[in-house]
């Protein structure tokens, strides 16, 4: 195997499930007592924006009280040991990434701590509540949300995403159940250019058969496990 790879790692809800965040899909993956589609809609936002901007609001605090884990300490040495080119990209909305060292994160699905304005597209950085009508520091309006993709929406960096895809020599998808697209594809994307492609999950995912291989239990056990395993090669 070539010293330096091109690495594109993807990560769900289930790298994140050991600091105390739960899971979508997985027992207990209410929200507030809502499920994730539900409420994660743009249709959800114009018919009861009190209720979603809630449903962030209370996601958004719990931050406070969750910590990174090994996972995401493992992920942030692979990329500090700069051996491999690694694209990191999750589908969480948590800031686990960047507090457990992650040089390098791309929030497809965007993040609880930014808010994006409807009216000029601005983003800002967002730490507190945001109630229906807060106004954009940017131009004024009473028009932020929560920066986060709804179903129905464009995740973002799809562009800088398929290119990294296209050129890796190793996908590795970790914690994330395949249900949601365009996430759950990324794994035809890359073994389509060629990659091997490796799923570390506490089970098998929807699309486990198009992985090369799979490890299945805690990320907080296969994710240091296998950083040192790539680093000791
Ligand atoms: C789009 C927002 C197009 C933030 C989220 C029919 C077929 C195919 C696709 C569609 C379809 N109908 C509609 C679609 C498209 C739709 C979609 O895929 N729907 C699904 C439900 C069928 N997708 C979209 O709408 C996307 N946009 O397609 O746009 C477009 C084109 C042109 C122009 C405009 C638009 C947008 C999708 C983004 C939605 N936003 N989140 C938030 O609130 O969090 S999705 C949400 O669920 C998450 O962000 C995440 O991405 C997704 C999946 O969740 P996971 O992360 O996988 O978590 P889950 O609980 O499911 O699984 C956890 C896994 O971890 C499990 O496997 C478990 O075993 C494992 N685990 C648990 N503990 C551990 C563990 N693993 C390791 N260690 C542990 N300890």
């Amino acid at each position: 195997m070539r010293d330096s790879q091109t690495i594109v790692i993807l990560t769900g809800a289930g790298i994140s499930a050991e600091s105390g965040i739960a899971t979508f899909r997985g027992p207990g993956g209410l929200w507030e007592g809502h499920r994730v589609e539900d409420v994660c809609t743009p249709e959800a936002l114009a018919d009861d924006p009190v209720l979603v901007h809630r449903f962030y609001d209370a996601r958004r605090a719990a931050l406070a009280a969750v910590a990174p884990n090994a996972a995401h300490r493992a992920l942030a040495r692979l990329q500090a040991a700069d051996r491999h080119d690694v694209m990191l990209v999750t589908q969480n909305v948590d800031d686990l990434h960047e507090r457990g060292g992650a040089a390098q994160v791309l929030h497809m699905h965007g993040q609880l701590l930014s808010a994006l304005c409807a009216r000029c597209g601005a983003h800002t950085g967002w730490a507190g509540d945001m109630p229906p009508g807060t106004r954009c520091p940017a131009c004024g309006a009473p028009a932020l949300r929560p920066d986060i993709v709804f179903f129905g929406e464009m995740p973002y960096s799809m562009d800088a995403i398929e290119a990294a895809l296209a050129r890796a020599d190793l996908f590795v998808s970790i914690g994330t159940s395949g249900a949601v697209y365009p996430a759950a594809g990324f794994v035809q994307i890359a073994a389509h250019h060629g990659a091997r492609t490796l799923e570390l999950n506490l089970e098998p995912s929807a699309g486990t058969a198009w992985f090369d291989e799979a490890r299945h239990g805690p990320a907080g056990v296969l994710v240091p496990a296998w950083v040192e395993e790539l680093l000791a090669g």
